[in-house]
């Protein structure tokens, strides 16, 4: 009858794993950053399918993996816009069970990303039970959506091949950009150094760990891998720290007592909207 039908379809609605290959992808996207975007348009362009705090689903199937999108940030609005625009339909696509996670750095103290990606990893592991990390810089957009945010067997380099660098990788042990890593991997390096201070060598030394804890890092291929940077200066307070490429040498005499175990920071404010939970914390940077 029509009254047993329906009771069918709503309480013993069954969902199958999602497949290997998505079957929504689209390939090569068209990307630009000419447009001006307000988080207004944005949210009205890609809010309808998400969940409060940038969280979604794929609605029929069960996600292969339960991934955090953590995104470092200080007054970088515009960026952010393309970003959501862009980056949320890719997620989508990819049917993926994802959540958004922006660490905003207070104040105007030194810059510290991988500290920021630390604390991203422990609140949105608060949250939700997230099985993989992709820490991602906010000015990277794939132009590709075939190029998986998903976590494999060892800790994975997305950003392969990037516009700004004429798409070619610019080292071997390049890690920085676009990086996945599972929660046990990531527990296994003790995450990120905390104590990169100002621009670079934490990229550096997060492959270091990797190497040092016994594992290797691997690619998706260059041709699909392709990524736009946000044209953009270096910020203010994140200037070039010639420590920073000394520490990364030091891997091994930091990797012990430098990372998660170490972890410390406050939340300051935790603000939820249907693309991204934003949550600003201090860093306690130094003085
Ligand atoms: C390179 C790396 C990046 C990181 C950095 C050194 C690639 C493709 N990128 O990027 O992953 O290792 O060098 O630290 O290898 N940010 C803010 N506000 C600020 C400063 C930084 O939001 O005031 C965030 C933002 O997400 C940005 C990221 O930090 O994308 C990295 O900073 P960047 O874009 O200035 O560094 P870049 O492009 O040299
Ligand atoms: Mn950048």
């Amino acid at each position: 009858t029509h009254t047993s039908d329906v009771s069918h379809k709503t309480t013993s609605r069954h969902l199958d794993v999602c497949p290997d290959t998505p079957p929504t992808l689209v390939g090569p996207l068209l990307v630009e950053f000419e447009t001006k975007r307000t988080l207004e348009s944005v949210r009205n362009h890609v809010g309808f399918s998400l969940h409060q705090g940038g969280r979604y689903k794929p609605p029929n199937c069960i996600a292969k993996q339960k991934v955090a999108i953590i995104i470092p940030f200080r007054n970088r609005y515009e960026h952010l816009n393309h970003w959501l625009y862009y980056v949320h339909p890719i997620l989508m696509h990819q049917q993926l069970d994802y959540g958004v996670y922006i660490i905003n750095q207070e104040g105007d103290g030194v810059f510290n990303r991988a500290k920021l990606m630390n604390i991203g990893f422990v609140e949105a592991l608060r949250e939700y039970d997230y099985e993989c990390f992709a820490f991602a810089d906010v000015d990277l957009v794939p132009i590709d959506d075939r190029n998986l945010y998903r976590c494999s067997e060892h800790p994975r380099h997305l950003s392969v091949a990037i516009d700004k660098f004429n798409y070619v990788l610019s080292s071997v042990t390049a890690f920085g950009g676009v990086s996945l890593l599972s929660e046990e991997q990531f527990l296994k390096v003790n995450g990120f150094s905390n104590t990169f201070w100002g621009w670079g060598g934490e990229d550096d030394d997060l492959y270091n760990r990797i190497i040092f804890r016994g594992m290797s890092i691997s690619r998706p291929d260059a041709k699909i891998a392709k990524y736009k940077m946000i044209k953009h200066k270096r910020d203010l307070h994140n200037e070039v720290n010639p420590k920073n490429a000394i520490k990364a040498k030091e891997t091994a005499i930091n990797i012990d007592t430098d990372g998660l175990n170490s972890l410390n920071y406050t939340v300051k404010e935790i603000l939820k909207d249907k693309m991204y939970t934003f949550i600003t914390v201090d860093v306690q940077a130094p003085p």
